[in-house]
């Protein structure tokens, strides 16, 4: 066998590997903000999911994290909007709207 030809196929070895390697596909999970309330109000999900957040009230929301594991700040937006986190560490998240302090939603990343 040629060098070339060996090469090449150690590169398709690897290739194969990384595609084993990748994990299950990612899942995409809504959370609604309903009545001034997260819904529902605890997550599970795995790293690499994503959370979608949807404001299903008439009025604004705000969607924030001062988490470690995760902590961002979506903004306020109307009914019907939605924004999307994808969460790449495990642990929990707090999040919370800067609008309405009782809204609260705890997520569990699992590794
Ligand atoms: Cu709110």
């Amino acid at each position: 066998m040629s060098v070339k030809v060996h090469s090449m196929l150690l590169v398709a070895v690897w290739m194969a590997g990384t595609t084993l390697a990748l994990p299950v596909i990612a899942a995409e999970v809504v959370a609604a903000q309903k009545d001034k309330a997260f819904a529902p109000t605890t997550l599970t999900i795995k790293v690499g999911d994503t959370v979608e957040f949807r404001n299903d009230d008439p009025f604004f929301h705000n969607v924030f994290s001062l988490s470690e594991v995760k902590s961002f700040d979506l903004g306020s937006y109307p009914k019907g909007q939605s924004r999307k986190v994808t969460f790449d560490k495990p642990g929990v998240v707090e999040v919370e709207c800067a609008i309405h302090s009782q809204m609260h939603l705890k997520i569990t990343v699992t590794p």
